[in-house]
């Protein structure tokens, strides 16, 4: 509506050459699967290229798909994504518009197998579009989000009713005390990506109050487990 993004979505089959509009073939050198035929791709490509375009190659070969990414994307002009079937498209696509000049990337969007990159090319094109100014309502929410600058996961959000079906919303978040508040989402965000991401905690310093905070936890966490054993 606002014309901040055009999104525009090609059908390989249409650049195909032969009667039966193939688009994939027999790999060289044996193996199973079907292999992107070259021909198909650089038809299809070239209609939709210019000198701003960036071409993205959807494979779970590719480079992790991270916020990082998403950021990087969303100042670019004009981005193409080939979505490939899992077999993978023929390897010249990539080298023939990297030797033209372009930015060529291969991507995935993690370590799971789909039949094709049509959806994560969707999962990359809305994160990247909602970093665009004026796509978001509300741009404050992009900073205090999971795995915005800090690089934690967010804290448990929590709204009215205070009580619900007998579970009480944390008191601290209705004291009012903003300093309190402050320092208990980030002890819930240590928490929670202590236990769901430690890779996020693994290779960084922790300040000061993060250490100590975190150190709670292990006392909490081990007062819990004596409990536990009583029980
Ligand atoms: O993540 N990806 O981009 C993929 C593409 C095709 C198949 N599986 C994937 N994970």
């Amino acid at each position: 509506d606002k014309s901040l993004i055009e999104i525009g979505v090609h059908d390989l089959r249409d650049h195909a050459t032969n009667v039966h509009r193939q688009v994939d073939d027999t790999p060289y050198g044996g193996g199973a699967g079907m292999v992107m035929m070259p021909e198909v791709w650089g038809k299809a490509i070239d209609q939709v290229i210019d000198k701003n375009s960036e071409l993205i190659i959807l494979t779970p070969a590719g480079k992790k798909f991270d916020q990082r990414m998403a950021e990087e994307l969303s100042t670019k002009e004009h981005l193409i994504f080939a979505c490939g079937r899992y077999e993978g498209i023929d390897d010249r696509v990539r080298q023939y518009y990297q030797s033209e000049g372009f930015k060529v990337r291969e991507v995935s969007i993690g370590d799971y197998v789909l039949n094709g990159g049509e959806v994560a090319a969707i999962v990359i094109a809305e994160a990247v579009t909602r970093l665009i100014p004026g796509v978001l309502g509300n741009p404050e929410s992009i900073v205090d989000e999971s795995h915005a600058e800090d690089g934690y996961i967010e804290y448990p959000a929590f709204t009215k009713p205070a009580e619900w079906r007998g579970i009480k919303v944390p008191e601290v978040l209705l004291s009012g005390n903003h300093a309190k508040i402050k320092q208990w989402r980030l002890k819930m965000a240590l928490q929670r990506t202590r236990d769901q991401r430690p890779d996020l905690l693994a290779d960084r310093s922790l300040s000061k109050e993060e250490s100590r905070l975190l150190q709670e936890l292990d006392v909490e966490l081990k007062a819990k487990q004596e409990q536990d054993s009583y029980n």
